[in-house]
């Protein structure tokens, strides 16, 4: 196997005999090979979207697969030898369609051709040369070819919650398809690669955009809110991942059973949305990020769903109690259908749940697009009066490697004269944090999930807007880490937005060629975390208090 698409490869820039994070070698294969399918299927999609023919089926269903592909998220060989069939089925289908409109669908290409074997075993020695080096291009070119191909896992991570929310956009699904399809050219440049990777931010923002859209507008904006991190007495479910969807099914249907619901990870934001925290027995936030989960979910006395990533290997003493839903799989771990939550709900109450109620510490979350900007005039204010004088993204993933800590030392240490915002689970290195306000304006500002970055995006215009100058000459600075491919998807969006002077960490992706970097480094003057104390005082150096 080789897998390098996360920030947990193993030594040597990719896991060669199996996952940092657990995959086997059987499923990265089935993954290569479902994504090598793709390719063949999304050579029919750009000729028949070419010719006018569109197909949802196939739209939807690239989305869903490529979401399957994302780290932490399906594990499952038998799940993998049903989507490649599928995959086959849909591109037979599509040529026919195609056919029948009287257009000749003569694509030269082995991979329009591909024909899966029929056992799984089968399929994984295919899969085997599969990967996304087999390409034979240049190293620059591969480069920029495997951040497009996690770029496009991330937009399918996004594409996929908003259009179960039923809000989709062409474009998205046109591009998917464009970009997947040109990974099988061996004629396009340095150049043409580097345009569709920023394109790929350029789409990422719109899918965003999209679910933003989709989450408001079926759970209202975010208003700030206080989440328990205690527990209360009785049966108990903990939902995590990011599919806010998901989490109202399971708050609907525990309604009048006595069951509190919990969030874990990614899911802290949701208590922001009127809509979902209009539940009574939706009540508090438990545990931290995906990465300690084994510990986390061992302790928890109720059923665990996971809606999307980041899931582990379920250990022993608890996998009874875990419940996955949508693109997400285990082997032999109970599989949530046609979104009946009856299976967890049983086993919720089955399991002792708390047996005290035990008061705990809060934190406050909600401070999204909505939130931020209906105060604007008071942060207008007193960033012109000097009481705040710099902002940081604090931002991205959490992770299990060592290196992370960076990230709550640097929130420790920002100045008091500072507000810090952040999204995404890297938050749990800090989201406690007492760091107090400036004049009522929380100096911790949770604004979501990962894919929220749309509202700090949108958070980062109007301020632009209101002083009269470009977002990078505003006195605000990223500072993110990265684990998975929404991340890097994120990433090529602010690029795409030209936005400079970013330091991301804890490491630079390995897929990265050095000359590939330099672009980025030239160009957009991105830069590798350092320690907190040098990356703060170069921060505020550069930003000096105006007098
Ligand atoms: Fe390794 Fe990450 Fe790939 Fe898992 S997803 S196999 S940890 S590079
Ligand atoms: Fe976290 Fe997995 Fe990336 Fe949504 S839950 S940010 S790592």
């Amino acid at each position: 196997m080789f897998c390098n698409q996360c920030e947990q490869v193993a030594k040597g820039g990719g896991c060669h005999k199996i996952g940092t994070c657990g995959k086997k070698p059987d499923v990265a294969a089935l993954q290569d090979l479902l994504i090598h399918s793709l390719k063949g299927l999304s050579l029919y999609a750009v000729q028949g979207r070419n010719a006018g023919i569109t197909d949802k089926e196939v739209d939807r269903f690239t989305v869903d697969a490529l979401f399957s592909t994302l780290t932490n998220v399906n594990f499952d060989a038998e799940r993998f030898f049903t989507l490649i069939n599928n995959s086959v089925k849909l591109r037979e289908k599509l040529k026919t369609r195609i056919n029948q409109s009287g257009i000749k669908t003569a694509i030269k290409h082995e991979t329009a051709e591909f024909i899966p074997e029929k056992t799984v075993e089968g399929m994984v020695k295919q899969g085997m040369t599969a990967g996304i080096t087999a390409n034979e291009v240049d190293a620059d070119i591969s480069s920029l070819q495997q951040t497009t191909l996690y770029g496009l896992k991330g937009v399918a991570a996004y594409a996929y919650h908003a259009q179960i929310l039923g809000h989709t956009d062409e474009s998205i699904y046109a591009y998917t398809h464009e970009a997947l399809s040109s990974m099988l050219s061996t004629d396009l440049s340095l150049e043409d690669w580097l345009a569709i990777t920023l394109k790929c931010g350029e789409i990422n923002l719109k899918v965003m955009e999209l679910l933003d859209a989709a989450n408001t507008g079926k759970y209202g904006h975010p208003v700030p809110t206080e989440v328990p991190l205690g527990v209360r007495k009785g049966k108990a479910i903990l939902v995590s991942g990011h599919d806010l969807y998901d989490l109202e099914d399971v708050l609907k249907q525990t309604e009048g059973k006595e069951i509190q619901v919990y969030t874990h990870g990614e899911m802290l934001p949701t208590h922001g949305y009127p809509e979902l925290k209009k539940y009574p027995h939706f009540y508090g936030h438990y545990g931290t990020a995906w990465q300690n989960q084994h510990r986390e979910f061992a302790a928890f006395p109720g059923a665990v769903v996971m809606t999307t990533n980041c899931l582990q290997k379920p250990h022993e003493s608890y996998k009874e109690n875990v419940f996955t839903c949508g693109v997400v799989g285990w082997p032999g771990i109970a599989h949530i259908r046609n979104r009946d939550y009856t299976p967890a709900i049983n086993r919720a109450l089955e399991l002792p749940g708390f047996t005290e109620d035990v008061a705990g510490d809060t934190v406050m979350t909600g401070f999204a697009r909505n939130a931020v900007m209906g105060v604007a005039d008071k942060v207008i204010d007193a960033v012109k009066s000097g009481s705040i004088r710099h902002f940081f993204l604090v931002a991205g993933c959490d992770g299990a490697k060592p290196g992370r800590n960076y990230y709550t030392e640097f929130v420790e240490k920002v100045p008091d004269d500072c507000i810090v915002l952040t999204l995404a689970c890297g938050k749990f290195r800090f989201f406690d944090k007492k760091l107090g306000d400036i004049g009522g304006i929380p100096r911790l500002l949770d604004i979501g999930q990962c894919n929220d970055a749309y509202s700090a995006i949108q958070i980062a215009l109007a301020l632009s807007k209101a002083f009269n100058v470009e977002v990078n000459q505003l006195p605000l600075s990223m500072v993110l880490s990265w684990y998975e491919q929404k991340a890097v998807a994120i990433l090529l969006s602010l690029l795409h937005l030209g936005i400079k002077d970013i330091r991301l960490g804890p490491t630079l992706p390995s897929f990265l060629t050095p000359n590939v970097l330099d672009l980025l480094v030239k160009n957009y003057d991105i830069k590798p975390i350092t320690t907190p104390d040098e990356d703060l005082a170069a921060i505020l150096q550069k930003h000096p208090v105006e007098a």
